[in-house]
């Protein structure tokens, strides 16, 4: 049996990075071996870059090459991730493709273009994604340090989120008006079936 790859998605300040701990606590409280990885990973030297580019709106970077440098830093350890799954931990990403894709073609890039260097990553067995009815997110402490944090820029990733919910094991989760606890529950009930291991293969981004 190999460990299940959990996908949490979401816009910015939705509380993904708070669920995502809540998350990490309740398995190792169980005791199921599982791993994070929080995409972009920073703290690779391609992690490094993007971190640059994210904090520091002087870092002048086209678009095209941000897209392929947060690709590359999915890449760079991929090899880890399904060492781990095979091994039989769950393995949870805070963030993965479906960012990659919804940021980048949110500033006007071709979606099967923002895809394809992402083609042949594993597909997570679920994506659960947090999002809010409103744009409440907008008004959340701390929106607006980083270089994406922008109402408007994140209506049209919301929107392009969304086109990927056909086809893929997808969660949809408003968060709007509920607590912590109530979403944890949630994320927690959504988990149940993945996390005695799972038999068949991955399936891959195509
Ligand atoms: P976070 O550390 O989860 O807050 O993510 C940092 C920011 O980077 C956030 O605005 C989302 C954005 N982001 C995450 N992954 C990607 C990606 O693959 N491509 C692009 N263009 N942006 C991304
Ligand atoms: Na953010
Ligand atoms: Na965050």
């Amino acid at each position: 049996m190999r460990g299940a790859l959990i996908a949490i998605e979401g816009l910015d300040r939705t509380g993904k990075t708070t669920q995502t701990e809540r998350l990490l606590a309740k398995l190792k409280e169980l005791n199921i071996t599982h791993k994070l990885v929080k995409f972009p990973k920073r703290d690779t030297q391609i992690g490094k870059l993007i971190n640059t580019y994210l904090t520091e709106k002087s870092f002048d970077l086209n678009d095209q090459a941000a897209h392929l440098l947060f690709s590359a830093n999915r890449w760079e350890v991929i090899e880890e991730i399904k060492k781990d799954l095979q091994d039989g931990t769950v393995v949870i990403l805070d963030r993965y493709v479906y960012s990659g894709v919804a940021y980048s073609a949110a500033k006007g890039l071709d979606f099967q273009w923002c895809l394809s260097p992402d083609i042949g990553l594993p597909k997570p067995d679920l994506t659960i994604f947090l999002k809010f009815r409103q744009s409440e997110n907008a008004s959340r402490a701390g929106f607006g340090d980083e270089r994406y944090e922008v109402a408007e820029f994140q209506e049209k990733v919301k929107h392009i989120f969304e086109n990927f919910s056909t086809n893929s094991e997808w969660s949809p989760l408003y968060v709007d008006g509920l607590s912590i606890d109530q979403v944890h529950g949630k994320i927690w009930a959504l988990l149940q079936k993945y996390l005695g291991g799972l038999d068949n293969g991955l399936q891959v981004f195509s």
